[in-house]
């Protein structure tokens, strides 16, 4: 991943050289109870945990004979062991074995998937004890989350890409965690401007590190087809080709060898991977490639501009549902995942009775093939499966079908566009971003809660919560950080942590803390007014 060698790497680089004979101690200032110089507290993490209880007696420091212990036999275990190590060698330079063994030792950190009281199947625990650090959990994932928090635990120079050499102190304390939404999520649409897979997977990092768990992929759209489907071979390099995107710049697509790629990388960070095919409107890319999917047999010509609602497959012809069924068969066999998103939103180009017919014929395709459902909340508007998946977009709070299939029993996704669109600039100032859905400052996509924003939707009704970023304007992995970031880490939190913790004016003084680590990871993050950055 992209690191930038900063001097203090440098610096540190050749004072560690003058320090091979011997470790002087690095005199480190009396700090708070349980705030380690530079290292962070326990209540400090975000999202914030639901119980945190620091212990100023039992802070751990990290030693170069300290090990990463795994309960023998566990993969998963194994796998994010390995996982923390890499991230701790980095910044540390000490070797951190990670060893399959019942008994850390002297100095472990212990990661043990087993029996974990209160925190289900995404929680942990973690306890730092002079002597070490244990997390346990009941699941992988758990662990992972775990590992997460205990990153934001060592100071920010852990995030370093070059040995800094320095204390390595975790405050004391214990943590009890678990999440309020199972299901946390981000969208990047590579339909308007393609970001290669690259560009995606560090995105993955840097969603995972918040305890994001989906990464919704907008794979096509009017401006762009961006995955390889055999049976319709000219649609990711024609619709896909160079050329294609927002001012004819965004050209690209991911094979399936790259999407098998995208999806094994976001499983190691624990993050599932949801594709989306908008249909039956947003489909001017896939029509422009083949004439056939056109009432009137002719291939409209490519687009590169932002206007939205102008296309439609052609409802009444059976070729259309041919492509359809090879498109979700194909997506269906490479997603790992368990759902598959097919759009759904501003069909103004599809009479009511047309949409309705398409969705008829075209929802239960997902089903066939294995899949659960996710569309835009349009889709509520034709009766779909309970378990589908309505994902609100809308701005006015208020929805009468999606209420009305909540209470049929539909679990809703909500990605507020006056709360949670991250493509939304931030105010009047910034360049990037569209602003139909109003200016979305860090503290707007905050202060909100997921359990009153839709009426008649309420918390048990929520399957979570969803950060989309439309690329329109969007050109680089900078330009899709600056929109993401500070902004989706309050969206995570509203995800994760429990409606009591949230407050600005705490949320916004972890959010600066935050800053140090972004500067190292080379997250070009927007320096909101509303925080006071470290
Ligand atoms: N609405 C469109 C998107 C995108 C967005 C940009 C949805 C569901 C505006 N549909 O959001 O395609 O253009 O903010």
């Amino acid at each position: 991943m992209r690191k930038r060698l900063s001097l203090v790497g440098l610096l540190g680089a050749a004072v560690l050289g003058l320090s091979v004979l011997g470790t002087p101690a690095l005199a480190e200032p009396d700090t708070a109870a349980g705030q380690t110089a530079q290292g962070s507290r326990l209540t400090d993490v975000i999202p914030a945990p639901v119980e945190a209880k620091p212990n100023a007696n039992r802070d751990f420091r990290l030693s170069p004979g300290t090990v990463i212990r795994v309960q023998p036999g566990s993969q998963k275990a194994r796998q994010t062991g390995e996982y923390l190590a890499a991230l701790l060698r980095k910044s540390t330079g000490y070797r951190l074995p990670v060893v399959a063994s019942h008994y850390g030792g002297p100095s472990a950190i212990s990661l043990v998937i087993g029996r974990t009281d209160r925190v289900g199947d995404q929680g942990y625990q973690l306890d730092v004890n002079r002597s070490g650090v244990t997390i346990r959990a009941n699941t992988g994932d758990g662990l992972f989350s775990g590992v997460q928090t205990l990153r934001q635990l060592f100071p920010a120079d852990i995030e370093g890409g070059q040995q800094k050499w320095r204390k390595w102190t975790v405050a004391g304390g214990s943590i009890v965690d678990y999440p309020r939404f199972a299901y946390r999520s981000a969208m990047l649409d590579l339909a308007r401007h393609f970001h290669t897979l690259d560009e995606v997977k560090a995105y993955v990092d840097e969603i995972a590190q918040y305890k994001i768990n989906y990464l919704h992929l907008h794979l096509a759209d009017d401006q762009g087809w961006r995955i390889q489907i055999d049976s319709w071979p000219k649609l990711a390099p024609v619709g896909g080709g160079p050329g294609t995107g927002v001012d004819g710049v965004g050209g690209g697509y991911l094979s399936k060898a790259d999407y098998a790629e995208l999806n094994a990388y976001a499983a190691s960070r624990h993050v599932t991977i949801v594709p989306e095919i908008d249909m039956p409107g947003h489909t001017n890319a896939a029509q422009s490639t083949y004439a056939e999917l056109n009432c009137d047999g002719k291939a409209p010509p490519p687009r590169t501009d932002i206007e939205v609602g102008y296309s439609s497959l052609c409802i009444g012809s059976e070729i259309t549902y041919k492509f359809v069924e090879d498109v979700i068969r194909e997506l269906a066999a490479m997603t790992p995942g368990p759902y598959l998103h097919i759009g759904g939103d501003e069909a103004h180009a599809t009479t009511p009775e047309d949409y309705a017919k398409f969705e008829a014929r075209v929802i239960p395709m997902v089903a066939k093939y294995g899949k659960k459902l996710q569309g835009w909340h349009e889709i509520a508007k034709v009766n779909p499966p309970t378990t589908a998946v309505p994902q609100f977009w809308d701005t006015d709070g208020e929805d009468a079908a999606t209420a009305a299939a909540a209470a049929r029993g539909n679990k809703v996704l909500l990605s507020p566009a006056n709360k949670s669109y991250l493509d939304m600039k931030y105010d009047e100032n910034t360049k990037l971003g569209l602003k139909w859905a109003g200016y979305i400052e860090v503290k707007d996509a905050y202060e909100w809660n997921p359990a009153t924003a839709l009426k008649g939707v309420g918390e048990s009704s929520i399957l979570g919560v969803e950060a989309p970023l439309w690329s329109e304007t969007l050109r680089t992995l900078d330009d899709v950080e600056f929109m993401a970031f500070p902004r989706l880490t309050g969206i995570a939190e509203l995800g994760w942590s429990p409606q009591a913790t949230h407050n600005w004016e705490n949320y916004r003084d972890r959010l600066a803390k935050q800053a140090p680590r972004w500067v190292h990871q080379g997250i070009n993050f927007y320096r909101s007014p509303q925080v006071d950055w470290k």
